[in-house]
């Protein structure tokens, strides 16, 4: 197949591009570097360095053979992205392209502004050049499970029936997210819905929980084609803190009582579940939502988890609660559905005490540089500095 990877330079799309063109895919990468000067901006890198997409490229096709060839602009200048799909025309596209920080987004009018106008205006390029140039592509978006927020109610995956006053319907699961980041992320929901609908697009949109992971088995080929790991407080998911605080004796940060719940996944299974959406096309006109996580967990059972595994590794660590920066429920229920993706061949990678001590290896091998000062958070959800 042919496959376009956006935001093909990020943590999630650099490995998801390799894993496509080590299975004999011809893979496209398409980026415009903007994670790298919102890095700049908030004065953070990854924990590891991330050679230029071009030269991972290179690297690439020095160990494999294959070519990932990179398309370098910016979806928001839709000319660039017409001519992409003119010249790719690709079977599918995986579309990560988008701004994804949630603290990023809640730093100041200009933040959540950009994060809104970046996000939607690329995805509602992307539509329209799709419609033009490859309308029976599938489109393969990377939502989130911060769009249903934390419902006092099952969440269903992406749909839901309801009975009112006699009558019934099906229609999208009510939403109730927690940052004009993930509120990006719905408003694309209703878009990609809508030309689905109207023109019979086809697409898949995957609600990712939180994700983790240090590496996949394609970044472990070679030094170049590691991942962009961020442990900081804006960029960092919670999991990918608590490690790097880990392994540099750092107390871990956990924000207000904790009770915070969440669905998560290893990134091996992010790769795995776009993969597996990928290989079964959802249907012309059909708006199909998966709900992309393998187990729920509270931020305090990652804390006591990633203790538990440090102190087997002679580490000892302390866990601290600090007052949330952010503005979400500490205690709450959460229940969210998820067999579509195990129902289509998901085996997932369950956070063992040996995947947890395999990554803090990891990490503790490469944390010479770790820049301490970036664990505390610093965006407060109230608009007062944190
Ligand atoms: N948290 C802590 N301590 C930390 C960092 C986070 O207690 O040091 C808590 C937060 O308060 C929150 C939870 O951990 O309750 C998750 O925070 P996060 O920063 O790991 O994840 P989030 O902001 O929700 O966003 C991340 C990704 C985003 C993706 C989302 C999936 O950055 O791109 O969409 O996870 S989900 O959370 O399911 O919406």
């Amino acid at each position: 197949m042919k496959i376009l990877i956006l935001g093909g330079d990020g943590y999630l799309g650099w490995p998801t591009a390799m894993h496509f063109s080590q299975r004999g895919d011809e893979v496209a990468v398409l980026d415009n570097f903007a994670k790298r000067r919102w890095e700049l901006e908030e004065g953070v890198e990854p924990l590891m360095p991330t050679p230029p997409l071009q030269r991972r490229a290179k690297r690439w096709k020095e160990i494999t053979g294959n070519e990932i060839k990179p398309f370098i602009g910016d979806l928001c200048n839709h000319r660039f992205v017409y001519n992409v799909l003119r010249e790719f025309s690709p079977d599918a596209i995986v579309h990560y392209g988008e701004q994804p920080s949630a603290p990023y987004s809640m730093q100041n009018r200009t933040t959540a502004v950009y994060s809104q106008v970046n996000n939607v205006t690329g995805t509602l390029n992307l539509l329209f050049a799709m419609r033009r140039h490859c309308p029976d592509a599938h489109l393969i978006k990377l939502g989130t499970m911060g769009e249903y927020g934390t419902p006092n109610i099952d969440i269903e995956e992406g749909w839901i029936t309801i009975q009112h006053n006699g009558r019934e319907d099906t229609v999208l699961f009510p939403k109730r997210p927690g940052s004009f980041y993930h509120l990006s992320k719905v408003h694309d929901s209703a878009n990609i819905e809508f030309t689905c609908r109207i023109w019979g697009m086809r697409a898949t949109d995957l609600n990712q929980g939180v994700v983790y992971g240090v590496d996949t088995s394609t970044t472990e080929l070679h030094s170049d084609l590691r991942t962009s790991f961020h442990y900081d407080h804006v960029f960092g998911t919670v999991l990918n803190r608590f490690l790097v605080q880990a392994a540099v004796g750092a107390p871990l940060t956990v924000y207000g009582q904790g009770g915070q719940t969440r669905g998560f996944l290893n990134i091996r299974d992010t790769i795995r579940c776009v993969e597996i959406s990928v290989d079964n096309a959802a249907e012309r006109g059909e708006f199909r939502v998966f709900n992309q996580f393998t187990e729920q967990f509270s931020i305090n059972d990652l804390a006591e988890m990633v203790a538990r595994v440090s102190k087997s590794q002679g580490l000892s660590v302390e866990i601290t609660h600090l007052d949330n920066p952010r503005i979400e429920a500490e205690e709450h229920y959460y229940n969210a559905k998820h067999t579509l993706l195990t129902d289509l061949g998901l085996n997932p990678t369950f956070l063992s005490d040996e995947v947890l001590s395999k990554m803090l290896t990891t990490v503790r091998a490469n944390c010479d540089h770790v820049d301490a000062d970036v664990f505390a958070p610093q965006i407060s959800w109230s608009g007062r500095n944190a």
